[in-house]
């Protein structure tokens, strides 16, 4: 849908409302309802960060007002394509910084790679991977002068189905989403390159993210106890990983914009998780000066010049802000700069090789590297998830006549990398082939997108070195096998051969920044499904998914025997594809999120909230559901998913047996952990209270790797929650142990009262198996 069409309508909606009497117009209402917590805190905790710190207090104390200043403001410039830029200081020989996009690969950019997207990552389990890939991406930013990789993505976590960046981040569940956030801090800062976690925090929508005419942005409201269970989460494991850096967003909270709250970044981040890095503002995201710098945001984005710049040195000047904020702002982000050593000479100078404009002479600066090419090909392959194979319809076994249909087996037209310059507009695939109506196959619904899908739109995006199309494989593979293939890629009901050994269906379902998906299923793909099926008994459909996509219009057909949810491969799509259908390669991906069977089975937690009724102006969006998302939301109302959350097939079986549960005897089991505040919390909240031990055999004919996961039973929580996981690759007959390590906070729940994890004594039912709810093997840990 056009996101003018869709504020249009929500316009005239907002319209409607404030012809009644009680609409309230001014944002005074909602002072106070996020609580004040101020002065904001200097960066003092962490003996990681003492030495950069030592350094950064030297190098501020040398610089003016006005260059502290400049030092917390982008300033918009032509030299480059840097998506932000922090001004150079030559008095004291510093290069200034690159900020650029995104967390799936540097974009807008020439000589980059397409790695698979965080929503595949999130699908592999595989916490390796997630490292490796994050090491080759940071690379990548790094050769080409970037100082800051702006991701990866934790929130939105995924509370609304329909949201247009669920697929930027990795799964709508803390804890795995925390666990792969954790390797990719670690990864990318491990080349050098900071990484921007974000958006900090309860971002869950796109729709009135920012303020529309007189209509403000929407306003997450929780609790906190929703707070730190649920979407501070990952952020904690991200402070704990030492990020360098922490985006705030474009919501509210409790009716406060994030980049001003003080309870979020002056208690939450910089007190409760002790973070030493610099808080940056989402661009444009900036609402006030004051209330900004004194709430402890540190750098605004794209520029310093609307609230900040002269204006800040004024602040302090009449004591509105004091000069000790500025030189921790200041200190802050030149810490962060020590602390990844780029004050080293072989840092390359900010934007050196990210031209502003690609199609002018420019020097070429190469990003990828051959090292990194298997890693984006077992990216693109642990992405993909098998829910549905009936028949043995998968592998393909030397089949003679394949049948290949759907918009999203083909390459798109074209593919150019486009100007530099930060713009909506800017998009992965090709000029325009993306969301725009006119490139949508069903005008109107926009979903479904005319040609292969690689990642989602938006910032998140990134550049191809090249597609490999799941046609362009495929017909790599009838070459080299001499078999047939025949395609229609247009008609709704096309000529099927009956014949065909295999008729695959490869459709999409995409997303982007910027607007909300207007539905999980369009009708146009389903009558294609629909339609190949009545007519081929072996119907295998493929979607390159950029959000949830809903199946029960299809999924019981009796000729539909196979189903593939290939998330957002990257470049190595087709191929990736191509040899798992073939089983030169096996399935090993799980659903990062569940599938239900019906809208309405979100309970409302489908579509984004809208201004409404008094709130016309001031979009309100109440997370009252608390934690209760996804699979521990179907757990609590008893509601079947069609695919539950961890939910994958693999060519092989396994077997799990043996769960053991032991007690570090060692470690206090007191109610309330007692350490000191070191990056991501209390120092204790990682110690490990519990070990859960137990085995796993591939108990089929071929290799294979499983995602063995452990979930608990926290008492007054939800039925289950993900605490561990693992992933054994198992030759046949193959046999692994499997260990999973219990932290305090893994069994702690957030005391509201005593602002503490608290560690409640009682028993904790554990279950150990292949998905959220094939558990074979259950157990109880006891704290006494
Ligand atoms: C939001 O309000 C709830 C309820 O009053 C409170 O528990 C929570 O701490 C607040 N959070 C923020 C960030 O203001
Ligand atoms: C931060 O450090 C400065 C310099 O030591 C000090 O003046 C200021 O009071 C500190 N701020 C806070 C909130 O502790
Ligand atoms: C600060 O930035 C402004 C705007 O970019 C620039 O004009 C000014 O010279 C800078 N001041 C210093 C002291 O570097
Ligand atoms: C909101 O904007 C509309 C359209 O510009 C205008 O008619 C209306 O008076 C505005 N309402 C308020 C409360 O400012
Ligand atoms: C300072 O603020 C005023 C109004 O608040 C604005 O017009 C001006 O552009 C700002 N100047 C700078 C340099 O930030
Ligand atoms: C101080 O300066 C800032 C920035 O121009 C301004 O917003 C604020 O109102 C001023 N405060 C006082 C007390 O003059
Ligand atoms: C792409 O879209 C832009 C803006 O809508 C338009 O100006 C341009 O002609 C389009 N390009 C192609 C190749 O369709
Ligand atoms: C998809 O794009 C092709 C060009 O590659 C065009 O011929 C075709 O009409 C488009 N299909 C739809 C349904 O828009
Ligand atoms: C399944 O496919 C066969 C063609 O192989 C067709 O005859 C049959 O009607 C199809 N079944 C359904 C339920 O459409
Ligand atoms: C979902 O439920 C609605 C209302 O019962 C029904 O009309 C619709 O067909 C269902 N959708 C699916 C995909 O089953
Ligand atoms: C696996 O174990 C089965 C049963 O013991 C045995 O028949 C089979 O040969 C074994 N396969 C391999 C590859 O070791
Ligand atoms: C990488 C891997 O484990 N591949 C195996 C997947 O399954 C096929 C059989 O379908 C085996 O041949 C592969 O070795």
């Amino acid at each position: 849908m056009s996101s003018s069409v869709l504020y249009g309508i929500l316009g005239l909606l907002a319209c409607q409302a404030a012809a009644q009497a009680d609409v309230i117009t001014d944002d005074s209402y909602f002072y106070g309802d996020s609580p004040p917590f101020y002065p904001s805190p200097n960066a003092t905790v962490s003996s990681n960060w003492a030495a950069a710190y030592e350094k950064a207090r030297a190098f501020v104390g040398q610089l003016t007002l006005e260059e502290k200043v400049n030092l917390t403001g982008g300033v918009r410039q032509s030299e480059n394509g840097c998506s932000g830029s922090i001004a150079a200081i030559p008095r004291v020989n510093f290069p200034g910084l690159c900020l650029s996009d995104a967390g799936n690969g540097i974009r807008s950019v020439d000589y980059a790679t397409s790695w698979a997207s965080g929503w595949s990552v999130g699908a592999s389990f595989n916490r390796e991977l997630a490292h490796k890939r994050a090491v080759g991406i940071a690379s990548e930013f790094r050769k080409k002068g970037s100082n800051i990789a702006l991701g990866p993505v934790v929130g939105p976590l995924g509370r609304v189905a329909e949201n247009g960046r669920n697929w930027e981040g990795f799964s709508n569940d803390p804890y795995l989403c925390g666990a792969l956030a954790y390797e990719t801090v670690q990864g990318s800062q491990s080349v050098g390159v900071i990484t921007s976690v974000k958006h900090f925090v309860a971002y869950e929508q796109e729709t009135y993210r920012n303020p529309v005419g007189n209509v403000s942005s929407v306003s997450s409201n929780l609790d906190d106890k929703t707070m730190h269970e649920l979407y501070l989460w990952p952020f904690q494991d991200a402070v704990h990983a030492g990020t360098g850096n922490i985006m705030c967003s474009y919501n509210q909270i409790n009716g406060s914009w994030a980049c001003q709250n003080s309870w979020a970044m002056n208690n939450l981040l910089k007190t409760e998780l002790g973070f030493q890095g610099f808080v940056v503002s989402d661009w444009g995201g900036q609402h006030s000066g004051v209330a900004s710098a004194n709430a402890g945001l540190d750098m605004v984005m794209p520029t310093g010049s609307t609230y900040w710049g002269d204006n800040l040195t004024l602040a302090v000047t009449n004591g509105s802000v004091t000069a000790a904020r500025v030189d921790d702002m200041a200190t802050r982000i030149i810490a962060a700069w020590y602390q990844m050593g780029q004050d080293s000479s072989d840092y390359p100078a900010p934007g050196s090789g990210i031209p502003y404009d690609v199609s002018a002479p420019h020097e070429k600066v190469i990003g990828w590297d051959k090292s990194y090419k298997d890693i984006v090909y077992q990216g693109a392959l642990e992405g993909h998830v098998l829910v549905k194979n009936a028949n043995n319809a998968l592998p393909l076994q030397s089949p003679q006549l394949i049948s290949l249909y759907g918009y999203s087996a083909k390459t798109p037209d074209s593919f150019y990398v486009g100007n530099g310059e930060w713009n909506e507009g800017d998009y992965s695939l090709g000029e325009n082939a993306t969301y725009t109506a006119a490139n949508s196959v069903e005008e109107g619904t926009g979903i479904a997108v005319n040609g292969t899908i690689i990642s989602g739109g938006g910032s998140g995006a990134n550049m191809p070195m090249y597609i490999s199309s799941p046609f362009e494989a495929l017909t790599a593979r009838a070459q080299e096998d001499y078999t047939g293939l025949y395609w229609d890629f247009e008609s709704t009901d096309p000529e099927v051969d009956p014949t065909s050994d295999a008729c695959i269906v490869d459709v999409n379902a995409f997303a982007s920044e910027g607007w909300d998906r207007p539905n999980l299923h369009d009708d146009y793909t389903d009558s294609i499904i629909l339609n190949v099926a009545a007519k081929c008994a072996n119907t295998i459909v493929v979607f390159q998914n950029a959000g949830a996509r809903l199946v029960d219009t299809f999924i019981d057909h009796p000729n539909v025997t196979a189903l593939i949810f290939a998330h957002v491969p990257g470049q190595d799509s087709g191929k990736a594809l191509v040899s798992l259908l073939y089983g030169d390669e096996n399935f090993s991906g799980k659903m990062p999120y569940s599938i239900p069977k019906n809208e309405s089975d979100y309970a409302g937690l489908d579509a984004p909230s809208l201004p409404e009724g008094e709130f016309a102006y001031f979009p309100q969006s109440n997370f009252s559901e608390g934690v209760y998302i996804d699979y521990r939301a179907f757990d609590a109302k008893n509601i079947t998913p069609r695919y539950e959350f961890g939910f994958g097939l693999s060519y092989t079986t396994f077997a799990f047996s043996g769960l053991n549960v032991a007690l570090n005897g060692s470690v206090s089991t007191a109610s309330y952990p007692t350490g000191q505040i070191v990056e991501g919390g209390q120092e204790d909240l990682w110690d490990v209270v519990a070990t859960v031990t137990a085995s796993i055999t591939n108990t089929g004919s071929v290799k294979g790797a499983e995602v063995a996961q452990l979930y608990v039973g926290i008492p007054g929580g939800p039925v289950k929650q993900l605490r561990g996981f693992e992933k054994p690759v198992l030759e046949v007959n193959g046999t692994a142990s499997l260990t999973f390590p219990l932290t305090r906070r893994d069994l702690s729940s957030w005391d509201t009262v005593a602002q503490k994890w608290e560690l409640q004594q009682g028993s904790y039912p554990l279950y150990v198996g292949s998905s959220s709810r094939d558990l074979p093997l259950t157990g109880t840990l006891t704290i006494s």
